[in-house]
């Protein structure tokens, strides 16, 4: 890399100015010039922006490459408008629509900003964390042949200090170290403010070990140049400056000069004399706060120096608030300038008045050419590859044969058969799993395909003539991504994967297998990976109580409604292999689809007798969300509604009824969570004066206006007990509200009421009069 002219320097810190302005004037402009018509607070984080300027200005106009990616910090979004504003890529109007309905979102948005947003951020840790899983994708596409050596980028993240209390960060760095990750640079603007106060002290010397401990490098950026020249001077100053705490430090930040001072005097007497006579109390607060985070030289020397690959943590120290009025007070966090602080530091700022949105304003005509040369040269760190979407041919996949099957090992079956066939679908696959490949069936696809691993990992117990069903071995063609049992990591690699062809220009197709309870553990990480709308297909098996006698903390009831609350995933739940079989299908498509979304299939370890089919009617149903697994009569007066691995006590219930209720329908419920879309959809749309029913509203219209619905599911009976709102018919819920309990099948369907004889009773009740 060229070493930076001393021009550049000053043109970074023009920029770093800049860039403190604009962030600063966009979140005054939204809280107190544009018109506000709901009187609701719209807010913003000055203080927060003010922090990482100059680390900003110094990667983006300095150390970015081409490739390079970035997560921001949630409350430096503005920053990062006000950087691609500088570079002709965000528009005014967006800046004056901050936080406004389609104007530039709060936090940086892959999904809703106009701008390239390389990783939403919002959730703190989230957006630090998917940096690595992005890393190890390039590794793996790279390792693959799908990325040339010339595409290859780093992976950067700049974070707030509180953000290192979330836990998934330590998650993904344990998970990093196994798979060697590289070509990281995680920046930490270490204000030592949190949203609420200052943070605990000393924690940084901690992070130092954790993060080394996992083969990171860290550097430390505390003082500036000057500071660091003052502290050499004056031998007694670095060891008082050292003891300060987090909260004494920011106060004497808030309180400037005359406070620095008096402190000094007060703690360090004569030994100070000669270093306080040397500058008056403006001079010294400037000194004080020459941090690392803020003085360019010590950024672009820290970037430059770390130009190989080995993970890099930097600890930038910052001031929160740098260069605003309410710098280092504690309660910055949300603090917003009034228009009399705004108006100085305008005028201190050399914006005139009028021309506050100008990008330039201010510089000078000689600093002028400087800094327009950096912009320039920062426009190829923004130039990104298009989206991927339709490259490659989903074949068909085939119902794995055999009279009774579980749904789970069906998904192994149908993995098999597709990676013994072969060709583009099968090769762009990646599995992936937190310690539960074996026993959720991706152990046939792992023995055909391997585990990735960029270097060699022989299978010592195969070497070794060990009889095992499971092979074990990693290289670098492996197409499954072994994880540790952190459910979260899960879901931020299956957003990385899920990326892939966003980011490189490589769609690839993801696939990640874990318990369904233990979603719950991964939620707000599966959330944020749906919010950016990567695409995966998620398996969740074993479910429900029906894993019977491994039961206990393992059964999951509430899953369904969880999807159902999920934009951006779609719940299928299907009670046969053919069903399956064809909604894996669709979750291929539904990846590599612009308008498609990601799949989340709830399977049962229980093996069931599979239906007999006449033709191929019921499959456009059962990707809908529902089709008549027995029809109704028209008119009928009742009717089943079952779903996924109870389907062989409804297939019973109706056997048996049929003759006492005529026209008795069974309905096989394969997805409430669609069912539930086309309802409300249609729902809407009849007030723009479209009349289309929906799939569901079709299907109950078969039956009675009043006719009774008895729903069956093995999760929380409200998955289904809503289809009585559909056309007011009656319903009663049958499904899971405890759990706990181990037992075998008939002793828990007994106990929970999902049995025949709770059906027949059901209907009974709904059908008879009181
Ligand atoms: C998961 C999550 N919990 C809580 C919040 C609310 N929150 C937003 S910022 C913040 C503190 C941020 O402090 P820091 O990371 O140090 O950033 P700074 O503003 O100091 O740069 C909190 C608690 C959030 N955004 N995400
Ligand atoms: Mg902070």
């Amino acid at each position: 890399m060229l070493k930076p002219a001393t021009t550049d320097i000053e043109a970074l810190k023009i920029l770093d100015d800049r860039l403190r302005w604009l962030s600063a004037w966009t979140v005054h402009h939204a809280n107190h010039i544009r018109e506000s018509a709901d009187g609701l607070k719209v807010g913003g984080h000055q203080a927060s922006c003010a922090s990482m300027t100059a680390i900003m200005s110094a990667l983006y106009f300095h150390a970015l490459g081409v490739n390079d990616r970035v997560a921001v910090k949630p409350h430096a979004g503005p920053v990062l408008h006000a950087i691609h504003y500088l570079l002709g890529s965000q528009s005014r109007e967006q800046l004056e629509n901050f936080r406004g309905f389609g104007g530039a979102q709060s936090y940086p948005s892959r999904t809703k900003d106009k701008i390239p947003v390389d990783f939403s951020t919002g959730s703190v840790g989230l957006g630090v964390a998917i940096t690595l899983f992005a890393s190890l994708v390039q590794d793996y596409l790279s390792a693959h042949g799908w990325l040339d050596e010339a595409d290859r980028g780093r992976f950067v993240a700049l974070i707030g200090d509180a953000e290192l209390d979330e836990g998934n960060i330590y998650e993904a760095i344990i998970e990093g170290a196994k798979h060697d990750v590289r070509n990281l640079w995680w920046i930490i603007d270490y204000n030592r403010q949190s949203l609420d106060a200052t943070s605990a002290d000393r924690m940084f010397e901690r992070f130092d070990e954790i993060f080394r401990s996992c083969g990171w490098r860290v550097v430390e950026l505390r003082y500036g140049k000057r500071l660091q020249a003052a502290l050499a001077k004056h031998a007694a100053l670095r060891p008082w400056f050292e003891k300060l705490s987090n909260a004494e430090l920011s106060a004497l930040h808030y309180q400037g000069g005359a406070a620095w001072r008096t402190r000094i005097e007060t703690d360090l007497g004569k030994k100070a004399s000669a270093f306080l006579k040397e500058q008056d109390d403006a001079a010294l607060a400037t000194l004080l706060t020459d941090l690392g985070g803020h003085c360019m030289e010590t950024l672009v020397e820290a970037f430059d120096a770390a130009q190989d690959d080995v993970p890099t943590l930097f600890i930038a120290w910052t001031i929160k608030g740098f260069g605003l009025p309410f710098a280092g007070h504690k309660d910055n966090h949300a603090g917003l300038m009034n228009p009399t602080q705004l108006g100085a530091l305008r005028e201190a700022m050399g914006v005139r008045e009028g021309q506050e949105w100008e990008p330039l304003e201010g510089v000078g005509d000689n600093a002028r050419t400087g800094v327009e040369a950096l912009i320039d040269r920062a426009r190829i760190a923004q130039e990104k590859r298009s989206r991927s979407f339709g490259t490659v041919a989903i074949t068909a996949l085939p119902a794995p044969s055999g009279e009774e099957q579980s749904t789970q090992a069906a998904f192994g079956r149908i993995l098999l058969d597709l990676s013994k066939q072969g060709g583009d679908l099968a090769n762009s696959i990646v599995t992936t799993s937190p310690d539960v490949t074996v026993s959720t069936n991706l152990g046939a696809w792992v023995n055909q395909r391997g585990l990735f691993r960029r270097s060699d990992m022989p299978d010592v117990f195969a070497k070794a003539k060990i009889a095992s069903a499971q092979k074990w071995s990693g290289n670098n063609q492996g197409q499954h991504i072994e994880l540790g049992i952190a459910e979260s990591n899960l879901f931020l690699m299956l957003a990385a994967v899920g990326l892939s062809g966003d980011l490189f220009g490589k769609r690839l197709f993801p696939i990640g297998t874990l318990y369904d309870p233990f979603i719950a553990r991964g939620l707000d990480s599966l959330n944020y990976a749906c919010y950016q709308d990567a695409r995966f297909l998620l398996v969740a098996t074993p479910s429900g109580i029906t894993l019977g006698p491994e039961g206990g903390a393992h059964q999951s009831i509430n899953p369904p409604l969880i999807a159902l609350g999920q934009p951006g995933l779609r719940h299928y739940e299907p009670a046969y292999a053919d069903e399956l079989a064809t909604m894996m299908e669709e979750a291929f498509r539904l990846i590599d689809d612009p308008n498609g979304e990601s799949t989340y299939l709830r399977l049962s370890t229980r093996s069931v007798e599979q239906v007999e089919r006449l033709d191929d009617d019921w499959k456009q149903g059962a990707l809908a969300g529902g089709y008549w697994l027995r029809e109704p009569d028209n008119g009928a007066e009742a009717a089943i509604i079952a779903m996924g691995a109870v389907m062989p006590e409804a297939l019973a219930a109706w056997e048996e009824l049929k003759e006492d209720v005529p026209g008795l329908g069974l309905l096989s419920v394969t997805s409430p969570d669609l069912l539930h879309r086309g309802w409300t959809a249609a729902q809407a749309a009849r007030w723009k004066g479209e009349r289309n029913p929906s799939h569901i509203e079709q299907l109950l219209s078969r039956l009675s206006s009043n006719a009774g619905l008895v729903t069956l599911a093995d999760a929380a009976p409200a998955s289904l007990s809503w289809l009585g709102g559909v056309l007011g018919q009656r319903v009663a819920p049958l499904g899971v509200e405890k759990f706990g309990q181990t037992g075998s099948l008939t002793d828990l369907y007994a106990a929970y009421r999902l049995d025949g004889s709770a059906i027949t009773e059901a209907v009974a009740e709904l059908l008879l009069p009181a």
